[in-house]
């Protein structure tokens, strides 16, 4: 462990920490920035009325139109001069958010990136390939500054380029790339279809560093197989820090969250209500060390589920499942709740597809339609007709199975489907436009 102090703290003392830092950071808010303080008396909380962990309730949330109301420094609690880095996150629609990091915020960001490379394995002996884009996006730098705690060579390569990525695997003997799931099958892809020449097992690749974006166990499969390395899973939002928020260790059983930065709890997504321990909903977070940027009752949208039971690796911090969807990606189809996770998974049992797809939702006339664009491999591509039609076929009835509503698949060529370099576009939603 990077720090077992705090990774293996008993979880009664991890409780004592967390309720002072808590004191601490809805405090520093109230008394250093004018938006929580009107936000906090208006509804009639005041950080004295805080005394234990219970009265997380009474706090009021914190949300992405928050962010986006106080563009670009206005969520700020420490004066410009203290702040020395900003990240910000593009979003689709309105303003971006952005992030500031006093020297110490920047400091916790390297320490828990560090902690989740210790955990998948890294030493001060590993070359880690910085393959997530470096600028306002949290992945490259923040992985960068990570891996340089840990004291392993880093490769500030940054997104794209594949065949550059190659040669440095090769050349500088990378042990560990750090990239999106979706960048990893492109980086296999390409292999196969432009280097076989290219053995990547016969390279000291053993592992890949991989988040940003949900994906499923399935997915994992595909990385390990193809790849012949192990593939770990890397979680973070900038609104909280960046990458590093919470990872899996060896065991693959769960990502363990910084519990001594970072505070968690589950809500249902529709009421706001606290859920107990064990059940799934929405991720609300509560930095509870940072200076520049505090997040309060963040509420993240990311639909997961908290565990305390003991992992073998001997960390005590509270696992949260994998991400495999938000509340906001949820679509609604003919008043039917779809995640596009479910659909990857059917499209990953069926056999001959390859792991890129694109969801394309539209409405004709009063009538939502969905069509699954998935690419199948070139075999089955080159085979007969009907060889095809049943496939296609296969996955529809599978789809409807599991969603509960029909969707059109179309099987495509290999290579296709718009490749991304960074996190993967795989719902259009033609009915917003
Ligand atoms: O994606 C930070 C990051 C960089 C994480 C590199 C891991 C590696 P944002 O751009 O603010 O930050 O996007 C945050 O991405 O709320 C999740 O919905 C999703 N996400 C991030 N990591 C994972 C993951 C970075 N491992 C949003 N699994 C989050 C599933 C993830 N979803």
């Amino acid at each position: 462990m990077f720090n077992k102090e705090f990774e293996a703290m008993p979880v009664n003392k991890m409780k004592e920490l967390q309720l002072e830092r808590l004191k601490w950071s809805i405090r520093h808010a109230y008394e250093n920035n004018p938006f929580y303080r009107k936000k906090y008396d208006d509804a009639g909380f005041n950080p004295d009325q805080f005394k234990t962990l219970d009265d997380m309730r009474r706090v009021p949330f914190l949300t992405k139109q928050d962010m986006r109301g106080n563009y670009p420094f206005g969520l700020f609690a420490v004066p410009l001069s203290k702040v020395v880095r900003v990240h910000s996150s593009s979003g689709t629609t309105g303003n971006a958010t952005v992030v500031g990091y006093t020297k110490g915020d920047v400091e916790v960001f390297a320490e828990v990136v560090a902690r989740c490379l210790a955990a998948y394995g890294a030493t001060e002996n590993d070359v880690i390939q910085v393959a997530y884009g470096y600028g306002l996006f949290t992945g490259g730098l923040g992985l960068h500054y990570g891996a340089e705690k840990l004291g392993a060579l880093t490769v500030p390569i940054s997104g794209g380029n594949t065949e550059r990525q190659l040669m440095l695997i090769k050349d500088f003997g990378t042990t560990m790339i750090a990239c999106t799931p979706s960048y990893m099958l492109n980086i296999a892809d390409y292999i196969e279809k432009k280097r076989p020449d290219y053995d990547i097992r016969k390279t000291k690749l053993k592992a890949g560093i991989l988040g940003a974006e949900p994906w499923s166990e399935a997915m994992r499969g595909e990385i390990e197989s193809r790849l012949g390395i192990q593939a770990y899973d890397i979680y973070g939002l900038s609104e909280v820090i960046g990458p590093g928020v919470s990872c899996e260790c060896q065991e693959k059983a769960g990502l363990h969250v910084h519990e001594d930065h970072f505070y968690v709890e589950i809500i249902d997504p529709d009421t706001g209500e606290v859920l107990p321990e064990g059940e799934k909903g929405e991720i609300v977070y509560t930095t509870i060390t940072k200076e520049a940027f505090p997040g309060i009752r963040y509420r993240s949208r990311d639909i997961t589920r908290l565990y305390r039971e003991p992992c073998k690796c001997g960390r005590t911090l509270v696992r949260m499942e994998k991400v495999t969807g938000r509340s906001d990606d949820m679509l609604i189809i003919r008043g039917v709740n779809v995640f596009p996770s479910q659909i990857e998974t059917v499209l990953m049992e069926a056999e001959g597809t390859e792991p890129h797809y694109q969801i394309i939702v539209d409405r004709k006339g009063a009538l939502d339609d969905i069509e699954v664009k998935v690419e199948v491999n070139e075999k089955l591509f080159s085979d007969e007709l009907k060889v095809l039609d049943g496939l296609k076929r296969r996955i529809e009835d599978r789809m409807r199975s599991v969603l509960g509503i029909s969707a059109k698949i179309t099987l495509v060529e290999p290579l296709t489907i718009a490749r991304s370099e960074g996190k993967a576009v795989r719902v259009v939603d033609k009915r917003k436009i």
